[in-house]
């Protein structure tokens, strides 16, 4: 068999791997640690495009480290619940299970072919019973911690799914990132994780990820978080015994506060209006208001272009300081869900609130003087000239309509005149909080985490409510609480969960006292199953805890976690604040599940990305065509691995080339593997020691492509070396052999191992290990190179023997003295004798 027939030689090795079990990580092995994961994938239907890139840049992550000689863990499972099963389940009238489990059996298959290093002893479903009884867990953990509740609450709807979606499942435009339906705002009683509660120490703790983690995806958990800092303040409202408190990120301006504003849909607003003093009309004007703020989005709420509107409220507000009478007003900029749903507006530093200000004639006082420095250097006017002779801007956001939000120094406000804004900031707080009536404070842009679903295909929630609506947690000897037979059961959506059809499942007695109760008939986000998954593949078959702390503790976290970048904010955030919680119950000593992570790119047909939808090429196709080597390869070799690929401007076929003539090789080596490297051609020994010193650094910044690279070079250095060098009996081509097989099999395991066998090994080059540079090989011999200028030396220096032409040029041109000597004078001509040698003609 000395031609590269792709199709046997996957065959003979997909069967001896499954023989040999060689990936399998074993806890008790001493040698250092490495945890490999990529973000597991959701079986929607056979392995796709994009699947191929992000195991392919895994698997070489996870074969490397092997080959250093680490104990590498690398698993495998399936987040398996989720509404495509349940949407395919309504469909075709089939059970979300089948769906499920046979997409996993495709996906199974075409991995075995695929060949990732997987430890399949790992291999989970978290629609299992034994998976989703630990979300259970979980829950309740939550639950005895108060950081699992319910409310109700506005939420977001999708009307076509018929189900809630957490504010991260909103697209910009205000569209569902599942049906693609428009969003809609729906009040309904739903399960919240309390992940507010840990804003902060998500945010702090990114700084720790800085450099291992692509910024972008820290920037973007940053922005999620948004943390404000400023303060609260209340205002007391006539005919109300409560005051109101709003948020102000600059309560420095507090002088310039000229009417509030309230979140026409918070319940502020309501009951502010219901109060008898308030007219029937200012009521009514408002009831309209509200039901036309209730069908804008909040994308278009924030809109800053988008001409103000709102309706006056009919009550009065206390400025805390100056004891002055504020109108309040209700306006859909104001959001009700962030800070308090309510607002002291300062037309002059605000432009929203300058914008409406306009909009209704309402007053507008300055309060920073944005002309005069805050270093105190206000200019010196000539004898002679006035004011006007100066080109100053007026202070005058009125007639302007620009609002200033710059820096300078206070005015018209009493104590606090002639402070910069960070001085005021600190002065006015401190004056607040010396009359009680205002607090420095933290506002987060996070909300708590939504995690219930009206949807069958997922987590039972373990909770039973009672007739008089007292919540019962089920024993965790109960769990798992599993879901019910599909049979008799209407899956279609239709805003309530189809769980509470299941009659025998839904109606249990109290665990009080028998009288008759209710399962809560919703099932969890199935972000709170990837939430924590990663800790389930070190004690997979584990039935009596979650995980096991000594083996998590052991392994975790993740030392490089690889996937999209459309996981970005939901799904690490989520991991992030479940990890803390288990950290903070005791459980893990880590806070931070994933140490380093690489986001690829998307791989594209047409320039638009592939999915089963979109159509674009079939990966089943392509692995058919060319081979899984040859596939692999090119998602290597394609270029940096977070850039996206252009499936057009890559070459599988060009890839599967080069792999026949790297396994060519192997099959011309005439030596056997105990021939002396030392008597080998020194030239050849020197490309693949270089190869062999570079590459380690190269793979572990992720250079990919520059190491495939390197491989062909030593390729085509070696096959030289057999047709017109030493020959193929040379031990040093034996030795280029090995190392070309050594490096392939991390990229092209098939053909790596191949090779291997070929150049008469019996055991795996996948287990072999990495053979060190030796020193001595990388020295580069240098002579003194001579450059030229009409003839005359003007410049020497060292270089590399091996020098190529280009760049001895390249270094000529760039020699200062040369550079000195011919000054503008024009270049002629050039003429090059690498190593030695560069002759400069200039003109006159
Ligand atoms: C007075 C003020 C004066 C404000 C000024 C800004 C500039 P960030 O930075 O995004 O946190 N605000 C508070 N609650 C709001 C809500 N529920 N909906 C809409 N806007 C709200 O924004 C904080 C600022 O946004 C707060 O500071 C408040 O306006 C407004 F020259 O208070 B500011």
């Amino acid at each position: 068999p000395h031609t590269y027939d792709f199709r046997r030689i996957q065959q003979k090795w997909q069967a001896r791997w499954e023989e040999l079990g060689l990936f399998t990580a074993d806890p008790d092995d001493k040698r250092p640690r490495k945890y490999i994961l990529e973000m597991f994938p959701y079986p929607s239907g056979d392995l796709h495009m994009g699947h191929a890139e992000n195991w392919a840049l895994g698997d070489f992550v996870a074969r490397y480290w092997r080959q250093q000689g680490f104990n590498v863990l690398h698993p495998i499972g399936w987040d398996s619940f989720g509404l495509p099963a349940e949407n395919a389940a309504i469909k075709r009238g089939v059970d979300p299970k089948d769906w499920t489990y046979a997409n996993i059996a495709q996906q199974k298959a075409s991995f075995k072919r695929y060949a990732p290093s997987f430890d399949w002893s790992t291999e989970i479903h978290t629609s299992d019973p034994e998976y989703y009884k630990w979300n259970q867990w979980l829950f309740l953990k939550m639950y005895e911690k108060g950081l699992a509740y319910r409310k109700d609450s506005w939420v977001n709807w999708d009307p076509v799914d018929q189900t809630v979606l957490a504010n991260e499942q909103v697209l910009p435009d205000g569209t569902s990132d599942r049906s693609g339906a428009v969003v809609v705002k729906k009040k309904l009683t739903q399960w919240y994780f309390k992940i507010t509660d840990y804003a902060d120490r998500l945010l702090d703790d990114l700084n720790q990820l800085e450099g291992r983690w692509p910024s972008k995806v820290i920037a973007m958990q940053r922005n999620w978080i948004g943390r404000s800092v400023g303060a609260d303040v209340d205002f007391v409202i006539e005919g109300r015994d409560e005051p109101v408190t709003v948020f102000t990120t600059r309560p420095d301006t507090i002088h310039g506060v000229t009417f509030l504003v309230i979140a026409p849909d918070s319940d502020l607003a309501a009951e502010l209006v219901a109060d008898p003093s308030v007219d029937d009309a200012t009521r009514a004007a408002f009831q309209d208001y509200l039901v036309a703020t209730q069908k804008a989005s909040d994308i278009d709420r924030q809109n800053a272009d988008r001409p103000k509107t709102g309706v006056p409220l009919g009550r009065t507000a206390i400025h805390p300081l100056t004891g002055e009478h504020l109108p309040l007003w209700t306006a859909d900029y104001v959001l009700a869900d962030y800070g308090h749903g309510a607002v002291m507006a300062v037309p002059a530093h605000d432009q929203r609130d300058l914008d409406f200000a306009r909009a209704f004639d309402l007053p507008v006082t300055v309060v920073v003087d944005t002309n005069a420095a805050v270093t105190g250097a206000i200019p010196v006017i000539p004898e002679g000239a006035t004011l006007d002779d100066f080109d100053v801007p007026t202070l005058d956001p009125l007639a302007t309509g620009e609002a200033l939000t710059g820096a300078g120094r206070m005015i018209n406000s009493g104590p606090l005149d002639g402070m910069s804004k960070q001085h005021a900031i600190t002065a006015a707080i401190s004056l607040l909080e010396e009359r009680g009536t205002g607090r420095a404070a933290k506002t987060y842009r996070l909300r708590d985490w939504l995690i219930s679903r009206q949807r069958f295909w997922g987590t039972p929630i373990p909770i039973i409510h009672g007739e008089d609506g007292t919540q019962y947690p089920v024993p965790e000897d109960q769990l798992p609480v599993v879901l019910p037979d599909t049979e008799g059961l209407d899956l279609k959506p239709k805003g309530t969960s189809p769980l509470g059809g299941a009659t025998d499942w839904v109606n249990v007695p109290n665990p009080a006292d028998g009288s008759p109760a209710r399962r809560d008939p919703d099932t969890m986000d199935t972000f709170v199953d990837s939430s924590w998954y990663f800790l389930r593949f070190l004690s997979p078959q584990d039935d009596t805890q979650a995980f096991d702390p000594a083996l998590v503790n052991k392994w975790a976290p993740v030392d490089q976690y690889i996937g999209g970048v459309e996981h970005a904010i939901l799904h690490l955030l989520y991991a992030r604040f479940v990890t803390k919680v288990l950290f903070d119950l005791g459980y893990l000593d880590f806070t931070e599940p994933f140490s380093a992570l690489l986001n690829q790119g998307m791989v594209l047909s047409g320039g638009s990305k592939m999915s089963k939808s979109k159509g674009g090429v079939s990966l089943g196709d392509e692995l058919d065509a060319h081979g899984v080597d040859a596939i692999r390869l090119v998602m290597g070799f394609a270029g940096p691995p977070e850039d996206d690929i252009n499936w057009e401007d890559v070459s599988p076929a060009a890839s599967a080339r080069f792999l026949a003539r790297a396994y060519r090789i192997a099959v011309d080596v005439t030596s056997t593997p105990d021939a002396v490297w030392s008597t080998g051609d020194r030239s050849v020994r020197q490309a693949t020691h270089r190869f062999l010193a570079d590459a380690p650094g190269l793979m572990e910044s992720f250079k990919f492509n520059v190491v495939i690279a390197r491989l062909m070079d030593l390729v085509n250095v070696t096959r030289k070396a057999i047709d017109s060098g030493p020959g193929a009996a040379d031990p040093a081509v034996r030795e280029a052999a090995e190392t070309i097989a050594l490096g392939l099999s991390v990229f092209a395991p098939y053909t790596g191992e191949e090779m291997w066998q070929t150049l008469g090994y019996d055991s795996p080059v996948a287990t072999f290990g990495w053979r060190k540079a030796d020193p001595t090989l990388l020295v580069q011999e240098t002579l003194t190179a001579v450059v030229q200028v009409n003839g005359k030396v003007r410049d020497s220096f060292e270089v590399s023997k091996s020098i190529e032409a280009d760049e001895l040029e390249q270094l000529a041109r760039s020699s200062h003295a040369v550079q000195r000597y011919i000054g503008d004078r024009e270049i002629v001509k050039v003429i090059v004798r690498a190593p030695k040698l560069v002759n400069i003609a200039i003109k006159g």
